[in-house]
């Protein structure tokens, strides 16, 4: 009987000791110490036991618990700790390491200038308006005084959606649907994309325009060439000199070109400026009483004027840029400069 439990314990005594996780520690402790293990089994025999020997015996079987126990309780203690500790090993952070600085967006140089432009123009009084890019040849061109043979009006300039529809050639149409919804005073600046089948370093088939339009009692050249001077004033500096060059548009009479001295050569002359020392910034006229016509506005009550400028053209010149396709490229090298 001695010898079996003694045999017993040290069956026990191995189990534990060749226990290497925490699991099969609990199977060792279940295996002799458990509800239907072989301890267990053993000190529900007791009453088997002839009576002298039971408090012998019985004395035995809580002795060689109360060591199991032990050896379990202390191994178990061990090996938790052991496996905590491998554990923050493990899972360990370096408080010290620099952290990953995180990606900041920024916003692309057109949105940049193109709201710069409509924040001075809100400035002067100006509200901005939107319209379509699919548009009737109608309001594109017609209610524009272009002519039906007008070379603007050509395949090779014009995209053509369809008969009598065309991608816009430019956001004059939006001005001229304004005039149609609302009577003078009409101050507004018309953003947005155009199209004209066109593509080098310096056109894009797709580009970006701010065009405005002051109509009221009473507005003459003069208030023309004030607004565009504040507007260029504001947007290239205070002292920045700037000209009025004739032209022709088909909208407007007369017309004017807003040169700016070249802001790279300081007007001395340069490639950018083809050696005039000046650039061109600004399209501008005062609106012709042709279109007018076409909206229902009397020239004799009311008069006015307009302006286009190209949003690729400014960006490139401010950010010194010789090639318009690097802003729809969205290489991230390039836009992570505009910050
Ligand atoms: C320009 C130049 C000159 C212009 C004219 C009109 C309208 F609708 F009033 F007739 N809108 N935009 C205009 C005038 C546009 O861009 C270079």
């Amino acid at each position: 009987m001695f010898d079996s439990l003694n045999a017993l314990l040290s069956q026990a005594i191995s189990a534990i000791e060749a226990a290497g996780d925490l699991n099969s520690l609990a199977e060792a402790e279940l295996r002799f110490l458990g509800r239907k293990g072989e301890l267990t089994g053993a000190m529900r025999g007791i009453s088997s036991v002839p009576a002298e020997e039971r408090p012998r015996v019985g004395q035995l079987l809580n002795e060689i618990r109360q060591k199991l126990e032990g050896e379990i309780a202390k191994k178990r203690a061990a090996m938790s700790a052991a496996e905590i500790s491998a554990r923050y090993e493990r899972e360990a952070v370096d408080v010290t390491r620099p952290g990953r600085i995180p990606h900041e967006g920024g916003f692309h140089p057109l949105t940049i200038v193109v709201r710069e432009i409509l924040d001075i123009f809100g400035r002067l009084g100006f509200e901005v308006a939107e319209g379509r890019e699919v548009e009737l040849e109608y309001y594109n061109f017609e209610a524009l005084n272009i002519p039906a043979d007008h070379p603007a009006r050509d395949m090779q300039d014009t995209f053509y959606i369809a008969p009598g529809t065309v991608l816009r050639t430019h956001t004059s149409p939006v001005q001229v649907r304004v005039m149609e919804a609302i009577r003078p005073p009409v101050r507004i600046v018309a953003p947005g994309k155009v199209y004209r089948c066109d593509s080098d370093v310096t056109h894009s088939p797709m580009f970006h325009q701010v065009e405005g339009l002051l109509i009221d009692k009473g507005i003459t050249f003069a208030d023309l060439k004030g607004v565009l001077g504040a507007f260029v004033r504001e947007f290239y500096g205070p002292n920045i000199a700037m000209r009025l060059r004739p032209s022709f548009f088909p909208f407007t009479e007369p017309s004017a070109e807003v040169d700016i001295q070249c802001v790279l050569c300081s007007g001395k002359g340069c490639r950018v400026c083809k050696n005039t020392g000046w650039l061109e910034v600004l399209g501008s006229g005062q609106v012709d009483p042709a279109v007018f016509g076409y909206v229902g506005y009397d020239p004799e009550e009311v008069s006015g004027f307009a302006f286009g400028l190209g949003v690729e053209r400014l960006a490139m010149l401010r950010y010194g840029l010789d090639d318009i396709r690097l802003f729809y490229e969205n290489d991230i090298r390039f836009l992570s400069h505009f910050k």
